[in-house]
């Protein structure tokens, strides 16, 4: 099944390569300018009609161990663990960075985000960062999309800008609705700053509602009104992120107070934060199994590949006092660190009937979703240059992924992996782990394996060189 289900991919590929092929050296930005030609193409029904649609969800913060179908057991995920069940499931994937920004821009560029200038290390702020963000000239995903005929939709929090005109609309999205910064009140929308941050397209809106409902709302909308043809839905949640508030929590934030020393919300028990967060996920399970039944609705699932990723792992605790806040499973670190707890994300990929259902153990990356869904979807590449890897082989013909070492780095702290082998530096201490027998980064061998230490900083100071070159014009 899974050998058919790839040939089909393939076949939508070579008709829209065979549309697409007169193109191949063009840059994706001079294709703006056939916006007229390439919506007619886009009528074109023949030649479009197989490209599936994708819906991407990305939570926010979510950790390795935070999902039932990942081994927890104190919050209930029916509807992604579904998802889990009829997909594959990866257990080593990683978010290319350990915050919010980093993994956006390398997600959805199919490059590390360290090429556009070391601001991207980390999470762009919104009062250092207020008027910038991922340069304009940073090719999407959405835009190659887009530009070939699908409908694009944001709908959740973008971090990649905090205001017009660096928002999802300048960069391929035809429909922007949520946040432009990296965390607002679910209740009062408001953010870290005390602005109102909700806006549909590049106009601030004031909307009552629970942030996640909301998101699903608009989401649902989206895929009714473009149900008959080709669309790709980018669902960045805020949940779990703080302020952490379940659907039963007081508001917090209001407009023209800072919030920068008192953005977590109304915790009573700092000792655990748990019960807010589990309600939180669990509303956002809540929000996939309603994308999920409205596919159903429409008979759109045969024909749409779902993707549930997230952004970096889960804190474990916080400074102020707050514990017992999100589960990384078995991993070591959190949110922010180069240990796995830090990068390792759950990741599944469903599509009825077209993947066959499994768990897998392939390393993969947040590069990687740029040329997995361009192939999908059928548009050549081949002029661009990325850093990810096209998934379709194994998630469709189970095969396994070439080799390739993997890099990250924010502010002073770095790591790279090549196949079981791992060094992180994180606050100078720099330690060499073999993921193989040492999944929890406890054994330090350092001093066992120098020739593989020595290896392993090599091929960090060649990528990071090269990625400093890279960022050059943007410094
Ligand atoms: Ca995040």
């Amino acid at each position: 099944m899974a050998a058919r289900i790839g040939s089909a991919a393939g076949e939508a590929g070579e008709s829209m390569n065979g549309v697409l092929g007169r193109f191949s050296n063009w840059r994706i930005r001079s294709l703006k300018a056939c916006a007229t030609f390439f919506y007619a193409l886009s009528l074109l029904p023949s030649a479009f009609s197989a490209r599936p649609n994708i819906v991407f969800i990305m939570a926010d913060d979510l950790g390795y161990g935070d999902l039932g179908c990942y081994g927890n057991e104190r919050v209930q995920t029916p509807h992604i663990d579904a998802l889990a069940q009829n997909g594959i499931r990866f257990t080593d994937f990683h978010s290319s960075g350990p915050m919010c920004t980093p993994t956006r821009a390398a997600t959805l560029t199919g490059c590390y985000q360290q090429r556009f200038g070391e601001k991207f290390d980390g999470a762009i702020s919104g009062v250092r960062d207020y008027h910038s963000g991922l340069p304009h000239d940073a090719v999407t995903i959405a835009e190659i999309l887009k530009e070939t005929g699908y409908v694009t939709g944001c709908f959740g929090k973008w971090h990649l800008g905090y205001t017009p005109p660096f928002f999802p609309t300048t960069q391929g999205f035809d429909v922007f609705y949520g946040l432009g910064s990296g965390d607002g009140d679910f209740f009062s929308h408001v953010d870290r700053s005390g602005r109102l941050d909700w806006w549909r397209n590049e106009e601030k809106v004031v909307e009552e509602g629970y942030t996640t409902a909301l998101l699903t709302k608009r989401s649902i909308e989206f895929i009714e009104a473009n149900r008959d043809r080709p669309f790709f839905l980018y669902l960045p949640h805020l949940a779990i992120h703080f302020p952490w508030q379940g659907p039963q929590d007081p508001p917090h934030r209001e407009v023209g107070v800072s919030y920068h020393d008192d953005k977590w919300g109304v915790i009573p028990d700092r000792s655990n934060v748990s019960p807010h967060v589990n309600a939180m996920i669990e509303a956002m399970d809540q929000s996939v199994g309603e994308i999920v039944t409205a596919l159903d609705r429409h008979g759109l699932q045969e024909n749409t590949l779902i993707a549930f990723t997230s952004d970096n792992g889960g804190y474990l605790r916080y400074y102020g006092g707050f514990e017992n806040i999100s589960s990384n499973g078995p991993l070591k670190g959190q949110k922010g660190q180069m240990y796995e707890g830090g990068h390792r994300v759950p990741t599944i990929v469903s599509w009825p009937n077209r993947n066959q259902a499994d768990v897998t153990s392939e390393l993969a990356h947040s590069t990687d979703w740029f040329p997995t869904f361009a192939k999908l979807t059928g548009v050549s590449i081949d002029d661009m240059s990325l850093d990810g890897l096209d998934l379709s082989p194994l998630l469709f013909r189970g095969q396994a992924l070439p080799d390739r070492d993997l890099h990250w780095r924010m502010r002073g702290n770095y790591a790279v992996r090549s196949g079981p082998w791992k060094l992180a530096q994180q606050n100078g201490i720099r330690e060499l782990f073999n993921l193989r027998n040492d999944l929890g980064e406890t054994n330090d061998l350092s001093d066992r394996h120098p020739e593989k230490l020595t290896a392993l900083q090599e091929a960090w100071e060649k990528w990071n060189a090269e990625m400093n070159r890279s960022a050059a014009k943007y410094e």
